[in-house]
């Protein structure tokens, strides 16, 4: 017999909201070469905070069995500001700052150091330039001279980024409005893009597939459906791809361009020189 319409509908969103509940169990799969850095910290964050919680739990349970009131056993007040309650409150206090924020802080430091901050360099890592507006995702790749912000930028359809496999990745990007946040949840970055300044973040893709992009940053009311795509390809196939989205070039003059943007509100010239990362 079939669930009436309605109870589907919440038996549904009871799924949903558990699955969110255990993201951490069960994540996005991971596709990136520095993705398991970050599961790594959580994990470490969820395991420790977990049994803390159980500890506090289950001395809460026992005092309130062992303390509870029975004839000729009235309350007792105590304001816990004896010299003992200090220095107990005090090494819990203590206790957990050090397992948990000094920890997760050396490990989040050593992992920026070693991967997030240590942005590649070399001939085979792919440059991109990402500028989020509302409610979009807009593209460009340098094209045939390597430069960006000149007429052979490749800037494919909106919302659709392609990369090689196995290549090192660099995004700069800025915004055209408001601030947005380019988010890979497969590749377990985040990095804001702000009016007025240019940011950046790289990652490198380990298995083929096609993964969200999403917007992490509440942009407005239509910020909900700014998602896009990224695909991860074989080489071959992504240079075919460039290949297939190169802009016809009458000439080098940016004039030609000026009517490119009535659909997007946003000029196509809209690169920026890539700013060398030190
Ligand atoms: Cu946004």
């Amino acid at each position: 017999m079939n669930k009436p319409r309605v109870m589907r509908q919440l038996s549904n969103r009871w799924k949903t909201m558990i699955h969110a509940g255990i993201w951490f169990k069960d994540p996005p799969k991971d596709v990136s070469l520095d993705g398991y850095r970050i599961d790594s910290v959580i994990q470490y964050t969820d395991l420790v905070i977990g049994i803390y919680f159980g500890i506090v739990v289950v001395a809460l349970i026992y005092f309130i069995y062992a303390y509870r009131s029975s004839l000729g056993n009235g309350a007792v007040y105590d304001h816990g500001d004896k010299k003992k309650n200090v220095i107990v409150t005090g090494g819990l206090g203590l206790l957990v700052f050090c397992s948990v924020d000094v920890v997760i802080e050396t490990i989040a430091f050593r992992d920026l150091r070693e991967a997030f901050w240590n942005f590649p360099k070399g001939e085979n890592v792919l440059r991109i330039e990402v500028l989020p507006q509302q409610f979009a995702w807009n593209f460009r790749y340098a094209g045939p001279d390597d430069e960006f912000g000149t007429s052979d930028d490749i800037i494919p359809t909106q919302n659709h980024m392609h990369i090689p496999e196995n290549t090192p990745v660099v995004v700069q990007m800025a915004s055209w409005d408001v601030i947005h946040s380019f988010y890979l949840p497969n590749f377990r970055i985040k990095q804001d893009a702000t009016p007025g300044m240019i940011t950046a973040i790289w990652f490198q893709a380990t298995e083929k597939g096609v993964f969200d992009i999403a917007c992490a940053e509440l942009c407005g009311n239509g910020h909900y459906k700014m998602k896009g795509y990224l695909t991860v390809e074989s080489k071959e196939n992504f240079d075919n791809w460039l290949i297939e989205n190169a802009p016809e070039l009458p000439d080098d003059d940016w004039d030609d361009w000026d009517d490119a943007g009535e659909e997007t509100g946003i000029p196509e010239e809209w690169g920026w020189t890539w700013k060398e990362l030190k």
